[in-house]
C-alpha cells in the first residue's frame, strides 16, 4: 500500500488550535465537534459544508468527516488534516471515529447544531458521551491575527474601488436595483468572492429604512442615495456605508448628515484598547441625542466583522466587555426620518495596542457627498 502523504499544520492554524485547546481544557471534554462551516474554515482552512471537524483537547491532529464531493478540496485546503471519507451518515462516522480515538466525551457547538442533530448524535453515541457547550470561538475569532487582517484590508480596497466606479456610473433615473447590481458586479470584477451581504441602495425617503431592500425606485437630481455594502475576500467581510447626493443635498439631510458625521468621528476617536464597548456607543449616542435625534438612532453603534458579517464585539449600550487589540469593529451611527430620508455613515476600525487604525478611507465630508 502506498504511504499517505502527510503535511504539517501551518503556523497560524497551530496558534489558533493552541488557543482553542485552552478553552477545551476548561470544558471538561476530550474533543469538540465543530459543525459551523465558518469555524471549520477558521480552524482548519477547509471551506465546505456537510462536513464536521473533530478537534481533540490534547492532540495536534484534527479530523475532518466529509464525503467524496470534498475529497480533492480538503487535500488542497487542509492537507494537514486527517480525513474520514464517510460512506455512512455523519453521526455514524463520528461514533466510529470516537471509538477509534478512545474519546469518552465530545463537546457540541450549542450555537450551531440543530436540535435534531443533537438528538441523533446523542442516540448514536449515548447521552453521557456528549455535552452542548459554548465553544468560545466567537470570542476567539473576534481577535484578528494577521492572516485574518490581510483579507479584510483587501475586501475594503475592493469595495471602495467598486464604490468609486459606481458613483461615476450613477445617473438620475436609474433604479436602486440597477445601482446595486453594478456595485456588486464591480466587486466581483475586482476579485471579491462576492458581496459580504445583500447591498443596500436606498433612494430618498427609502433611506429612512435602516435595512432597505433595493427596488424599482429611481434616483433623482437633488436627491440622496444611502449605500451600505461590503465585499467578501477569501471568506472575510468588510462593511461600509456612505450617503451621496446627486448635484445637491436637501437641507434637512445636510443637517442630520453633519450631526451623524460628528457622532461617528467622535466615537472613532474614543476607540482604544481597554475602553468599555458601551462607552463607545454612548459617545455617538450622546451627540445625536443632544442634537435632538436620539429616538431616530434606534440601533447599536457597530459590530465586529470577520468571516461573518456580524461578529463580536458589539458596540451597544447593553454590551459587556472592553475593546481589545485585534478587534475590528464598524462604527455606524444613523439618523432616520420616516418619509423624509436617512443618513448612516460607517467605517471599519482596527483596535491596536496603541489605539486604533481606521481601515477604510473613502471621503465623508459633507462636500464629498456630492456626485
Ligand atoms: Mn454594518
Amino acid at each position: 500500500m502506498r504511504k499517505k502523504q502527510t503535511s504539517t499544520m501551518p503556523d497560524h492554524l497551530k496558534a489558533r488550535l493552541k488557543t482553542f485547546q485552552k478553552r477545551l481544557a476548561l470544558l471538561n471534554v476530550d474533543a469538540l465537534l465543530i459543525n459551523n462551516p465558518v469555524d471549520i474554515r477558521y480552524l482548519s482552512g477547509f471551506v465546505g459544508d456537510d462536513s464536521w471537524l473533530l478537534v481533540r483537547s490534547s492532540s495536534q491532529i484534527v479530523h475532518i468527516l466529509s464525503d467524496f464531493r470534498f475529497k480533492e478540496q480538503i487535500q488542497i485546503q487542509a492537507p494537514h488534516a486527517k480525513v474520514i471519507m464517510r460512506k455512512t451518515s455523519l453521526t455514524v462516522a463520528l461514533k466510529n471515529l470516537c471509538s477509534k480515538l478512545n474519546i469518552q466525551k465530545v463537546g457540541l457547538q450549542q450555537d450551531h447544531l440543530t436540535l435534531s442533530q443533537h438528538r441523533a448524535i446523542g442516540k448514536e453515541l449515548g447521552k453521557t458521551h456528549i455535552k452542548a457547550v459554548d465553544d468560545g470561538l466567537v470570542k476567539q475569532r473576534a481577535v484578528k491575527d494577521s492572516p485574518q487582517l490581510a483579507p479584510i484590508r483587501k475586501a475594503l480596497k475592493i469595495q471602495q474601488e467598486a464604490f468609486n466606479r459606481t458613483c461615476a456610473f450613477i445617473e438620475p433615473g436609474m433604479t436602486e436595483s440597477q445601482i446595486a447590481a453594478y456595485l456588486e458586479y464591480q466587486m466581483r470584477r475586482l476579485g471579491a468572492d462576492g458581496s459580504s451581504f445583500p447591498s443596500i441602495v436606498a433612494a430618498d425617503a427609502n433611506a429612512s429604512l435602516p435595512h432597505a431592500i433595493p427596488g424599482s425606485k429611481k434616483v433623482r437630481k437633488g436627491g440622496i442615495i444611502l449605500i451600505d455594502w461590503g465585499a467578501k475576500f477569501k471568506g472575510y467581510c468588510s462593511d461600509l456605508t456612505r450617503v451621496v447626493a446627486i448635484g445637491k443635498m436637501p437641507t434637512k439631510i445636510k443637517e442630520i448628515y453633519s450631526i451623524c458625521l460628528e457622532a461617528q468621528m467622535a466615537a472613532i476617536d474614543a476607540i482604544a484598547p481597554g475602553k468599555l464597548l458601551s462607552d463607545i456607543d454612548a459617545v455617538a449616542r450622546n451627540i445625536i441625542s443632544k442634537a435632538g435625534y436620539g429616538k431616530e438612532f434606534g440601533h447599536s453603534l457597530g459590530h465586529g466583522i470577520g468571516l461573518d458579517i456580524h461578529e463580536q464585539p458589539v458596540l451597544a449600550s447593553r454590551a459587556q466587555g472592553v475593546l481589545e487589540p485585534g478587534h475590528i469593529v464598524t462604527v455606524e451611527p444613523g439618523i432616520y426620518l420616516p418619509r423624509i430620508g436617512g443618513v448612516r455613515i460607517e467605517d471599519d476600525v482596527l483596535v491596536t495596542k496603541m489605539g486604533k487604525k481606521v481601515l477604510s478611507d473613502l471621503p465623508k465630508t459633507l462636500e464629498s457627498t456630492i456626485i
